[in-house]
């Protein structure tokens, strides 16, 4: 082979192994389960009150309610906080980024994040917001 050819061999290997490593880390992330993270509420707060999750990926919440009350984890984004602040919903079961914990209960949620951005979770029920029922989730 002339050195031409042989430099273009050589590069072609190592984009071939590239796009090989490439395709195994990406098959072995759409074949693992989510990524799972317990959010315990206490005393009326988020522990941890601060998370940060990747986007394009499923991630299981789980939402472990120790209080002897009921409770919500509801994510979005300001507007979504806001339209929430007024809502009515008495019950959320439909939206996997609104739910309702009932007291002593766990509930398990599964969202992918469709891009990066800063969200919140918080519990509209009366007063609690003001409580500091409030967390933080970063969408990198
Ligand atoms: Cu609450």
């Amino acid at each position: 082979m002339r050195p031409v050819a042989r430099r273009a061999a050589g590069l072609l290997a190592i984009a071939l192994l590239g796009a090989a490593v490439l395709v195994a880390v990406l098959s072995g992330t759409s074949s693992a389960s989510p990524m799972r993270i317990q959010i315990t509420i206490h005393y009326s707060h988020y522990d941890p009150s601060r998370i940060t999750v990747p986007h394009g990926v499923p991630v299981t919440f789980v939402v472990v309610n120790t209080d002897p009350i009921d409770h919500e984890w509801i994510v979005g984004d300001a507007a979504l906080q806001q339209r929430h602040r007024t809502g009515t919903e008495p019950v959320h079961n439909a939206r996997p980024t609104e739910i309702t914990i009932p007291a002593l209960t766990t509930r398990e949620t599964t969202i992918t994040f469709d891009k990066p951005g800063v969200l919140q979770y918080i519990c509209h029920l009366p007063r609690h917001e003001e409580y500091g029922m409030v967390g933080w989730l970063t969408v990198t």
